[in-house]
């Protein structure tokens, strides 16, 4: 919409080009994408839009265009000038020209296409849950391309411009006849947003350490699966891989003196992934899932006996929390901040002397002491003005006391979202049975056909479903096969994600050798990739 309201002549122009083109105006289905007949498996089907999540709207032609691989940027708008777009465009031009920049001649060859024109309206870069990712991407027909200038992204975000360009860059292949790169199938008109503002991917990084690298490896794959958020479940029971300034100990819990972050390290992490659109929710899981902690400060124990849950009968274990959010809250500017609160076993508070006696000195059951601490770890965390995130224990066990504002974080089963949303919390689905990736045996179209709104039909209540999040938990995962695990299944819960729900039931999409496609796509960018079935069980070529 927001494209007629440009002030832009050219793009008047290719509307109304498009408009009255009739070869262009084919539907989907039967086109053909040339393109992709010598680069896929050799069991690809010509009728499909190898474009993974497929976008919300878009049509094509069927004109191969050669792109200069001194691809030039012009940008307009008042986030034209951003470093985001820029340095994304640097990105994609590695991306898109990785067989062509070094060895072809400059001159000699007759180009389409030499730049790209990135229109931004707004210069806000604010990355903020539910900024505007939206985009157009427009390529035009051969014979139109002098007048209209070739190739142009719209959107109204820096960010929407980042998905666009990932787009295009799914557009273009290296033709290895010509040794060039080819745009195919235009000319392209594609208009595209996202079905849910939160599409998220977890790691886990106190069950088995991952390097610096490893992270920006991953969040570098989730751009391009059009994913945003990174929840970095970073400290567990089992070790405490994070050092801060405040509670200097707190990283004895580490594995190794190797094996830990520093504060700038995880702002070196949250600047990497906003680069590339991405938000980074820390996770501070409490009070189970926290033995390690003690490891530098053994009186957050209630004894050597009872290392777990956290003592919720001192004051010192809040005073820790609150001094350890403080140091998180400078490096992590989401809105979003993850409490945990899964799993908690009060029984040896009971077994605890000090703990007891507290516990009845309050006439407080283990029930209600849990509460008593999730309620007070979101205060600490909602004066530090994030919104609270919990695992759906909190909910399931006192919904009614929880922060209005408590995002309920699904994962047994996939009864709590309806539930929270028909009590007014927003919810984030996770269902362990689908979206668990360490489940290996969970195959990719049980994760594709998964949905966040399963079970939720009133459209206000819809509303709340922030989205989802496919999880990676640590436990058989490190740097050695940690990618591997995350994909391909973690792109069909990002097409489930972004991608709106009727093209991707629909008959002409055929998921599967779409799935296979970008998973090539993925492996073909370095991303280690496992095959998306399991291949010994298919039959030999007859
Ligand atoms: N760690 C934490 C875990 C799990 C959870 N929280 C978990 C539980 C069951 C399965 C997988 C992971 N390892 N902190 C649950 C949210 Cl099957």
């Amino acid at each position: 919409m927001y494209l007629l309201d440009s002030s832009n002549p050219r793009i008047y122009l290719l509307l109304v080009l498009l408009l009255f083109s009739p070869s262009l105006l084919v539907s989907s289905r039967n086109l053909h994408t040339k393109q992709h007949r010598q680069l896929d498996h050799g069991d690809g089907d010509d009728s499909l839009t190898y474009i993974w999540p497929l976008p919300w709207q878009y049509t094509f032609g069927n004109q191969t265009l050669t792109v200069d691989p001194n691809l030039s940027l012009v940008t307009s708008g008042n986030g034209g000038h951003s470093l985001i777009v820029s340095k994304a465009f640097d990105r994609y031009k590695k991306i898109i020209f990785k067989h062509t920049s070094s060895k072809l001649p400059s001159t000699g060859i007759d180009y389409d296409i030499n730049k790209l024109s990135v229109i931004v309206h707004s210069e806000n870069e604010l990355l903020q849950l539910g900024v505007d990712e939206s985009y157009t991407l427009m390529v035009a027909a051969s014979d139109e391309l002098s007048v209209i200038g070739g190739m142009t992204i719209e959107a109204n975000s820096v960010y929407g411009a980042l998905r666009g360009l990932e787009t295009l860059s799914q557009l273009c292949a290296f033709d290895y006849g010509t040794k060039t790169v080819k745009l195919y199938n235009a000319p392209w008109y594609v208009q595209d947003k996202p079905r849910f503002i939160y599409r998220g991917l977890m790691l886990d990084t106190s069950r088995h350490y991952l390097p610096i690298e490893v992270i920006k490896q991953v969040i570098e794959s989730m751009s391009y699966a059009k994913l945003n958020v990174l929840h970095w479940h970073i400290i567990d029971e089992e070790s405490f891989p994070l050092e801060v300034p405040t509670y200097p100990n707190l990283w004895k819990g580490a594995y190794t003196k190797w094996e830990r972050y520093t504060i700038d390290d995880a702002s070196e992490i949250v600047n990497f992934a906003k680069m590339r659109g991405i938000n980074v929710m820390a996770e501070v899981d409490v009070p189970g899932h926290a033995r390690s902690w003690g490891a530098g400060y053994p009186d957050l124990w209630p004894s050597s006996s009872c290392k777990e849950p956290l003592d919720v009968s001192k004051n010192f274990t809040f005073d820790l929390i609150s001094g350890l959010l403080s140091d998180l809250r400078k490096v992590f500017p989401f809105e979003l901040f993850h409490l945990g609160g899964d799993e908690v076993h009060t029984d040896c508070w009971y077994s605890t002397p000090h703990v007891k006696q507290w516990l009845e000195d309050h006439k407080m059951t283990g029930k209600d002491a849990y509460q008593y601490f999730v309620l007070r770890a979101q205060e600490i965390a909602v004066s530090l003005n994030w919104t609270p995130v919990n695992w759906e224990e909190t909910f399931n066990a006192f919904a009614t006391s929880l922060d209005p504002r408590t995002v309920v974080h699904n994962w047994l089963g996939s009864g709590v979202c309806p539930k929270a949303v028909a009590k007014g919390f927003k919810c984030i689905f996770s269902n362990q049975g689908v979206w668990y990736l360490d489940h290996l045996d969970v195959p990719w179209d049980s994760v594709y056909y998964a949905d966040p709104l399963e079970g939720i039909s009133n459209a206000s209540e819809q509303k709340l479903v922030l989205g989802g999040e496919v999880c990676m938990w640590g436990e058989t995962a490190d740097a050695s096969n940690v990618q591997q695990t995350i994909w391909p299944r973690a792109a069909a819960a990002a097409e489930r994600l972004w991608s709106n729900e009727e093209s991707t039931y629909s008959r002409n999409t055929s998921v599967l050798p779409r799935l296979e496609y970008f998973r090539c796509l993925l492996t073909r960018r370095g991303v280690p990739a496992a095959p998306v079935t399991n291949f010994y069980a298919r039959r030999p070529p007859t």
